[in-house]
């Protein structure tokens, strides 16, 4: 495909059946400042990589989707003076037609794994209803994506910027499995629990692979959360959490912002108000993922 540009590396394992995790790049660009964004981006790879796996960061370049990406690339996308825009599924064509670069989210990410034949993805949180959402209609095309895209994604649930309760129901009606991994509970991110419960506990990243394998082999399409809750040792203080938390859902509000914009705002907010603490907790659970997906992918080429 003239779009599709999947690095040697990651086609060779594919092609053989090894083990491939796909990582997104949003949480590079978008999600984390430089330079920690780009180490934690190295991180994760090499994470992947002691667990058995090859990684495959995705991203817009140059009108290509990107399975796989060079150092230099990753430092690139990093780099704010870059401008790289946020690419979800809608941003795509535009992008692709006017060679801009983009850092994909979540739905972007999967779509584009999904081309390239990757079936296990890692990222720190997937996007949700965002809390209001009754009035603003503001739905993550994650969610969507979840719905139509073969791909399982390991993450450490959804924040609390979010409304976790209405972004399960949504999960829900489009019938996405929500697999807690060692939990009876979906985590919320920086926390261990959330007060939600998951749709199934499952506690070996083997189960883990053999739940993907039924459900496509069963012949139902779509995707899975995998949640796994950041370890715990690794937790920020709660106070610290909700209270940034707070302040920024209500500046966000006063400025009105809209659409894309907010859940960067709110992310890097976040990270402002706690000091480097939120930080720390994110990349700790992004590696959690990683490992996790890894094993998965393991357990998953063997089937
Ligand atoms: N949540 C996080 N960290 C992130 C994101 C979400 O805790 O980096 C990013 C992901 O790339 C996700 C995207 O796919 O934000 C969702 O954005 P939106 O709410 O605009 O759909
Ligand atoms: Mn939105």
């Amino acid at each position: 495909m003239q779009y599709l540009d999947i690095a040697p590396e990651v086609a060779s394992a594919l092609h053989q059946g090894n083990p491939v995790v796909a990582l997104e790049s949003t949480i590079i660009s978008h999600g984390m400042p430089y330079p920690d964004n780009v180490a934690t981006g190295r991180a994760l790879e090499q994470a992947i990589r002691e667990e058995g796996a090859i990684p495959a960061t995705i991203a817009i370049i140059n009108g290509k989707m990107k399975a796989g990406l060079s150092p230099d690339e990753l430092e690139w996308l990093g780099k704010p003076e870059n401008k790289i825009a946020k690419a979800s599924r809608r941003d795509l064509p535009w992008l692709l037609m006017k060679k801009l670069p983009g850092a994909t989210t979540v739905a972007a990410t999967m779509l584009i794994a999904e081309k390239a034949g990757i079936s296990i993805f890692a990222t720190g949180g997937i996007g949700g209803v965002h809390r209001g959402a009754s009035e603003t209609f503001d739905i993550s095309a994650d969610l969507q994506e979840l719905a139509r895209t073969n791909v399982a994604v390991v993450c450490a649930g959804a924040k609390s910027i979010l409304d976790i309760g209405l972004t399960l129901e949504y999960l829900e009606t489009l019938g996405v499995p929500v697999v807690g991994f060692q939990t009876d509970e979906f985590p919320a991110f920086y926390t261990r629990s959330s007060g939600y419960g998951v749709d199934c506990r499952l506690d070996s990243p083997d189960e883990v692979a053999q739940f993907i394998h039924t459900k496509w082999n069963g012949g139902l399409k779509g995707g899975v959360v995998v949640a796994n809750p950041i370890p715990a040792g690794k937790e920020p203080a709660y106070s610290t959490i909700a209270q940034a938390t707070e302040k920024a859902l209500d500046e966000a509000q006063r400025q009105k912002l809209r659409g894309k914009e907010i859940t960067p705002f709110l992310l890097r907010r976040i990270k402002e108000l706690t000091g480097g603490e939120s930080l720390r907790a994110n990349v700790e659970l992004a590696l959690n993922n990683a490992r996790l997906a890894a094993r998965v992918a393991v357990g998953y080429s063997g089937r």
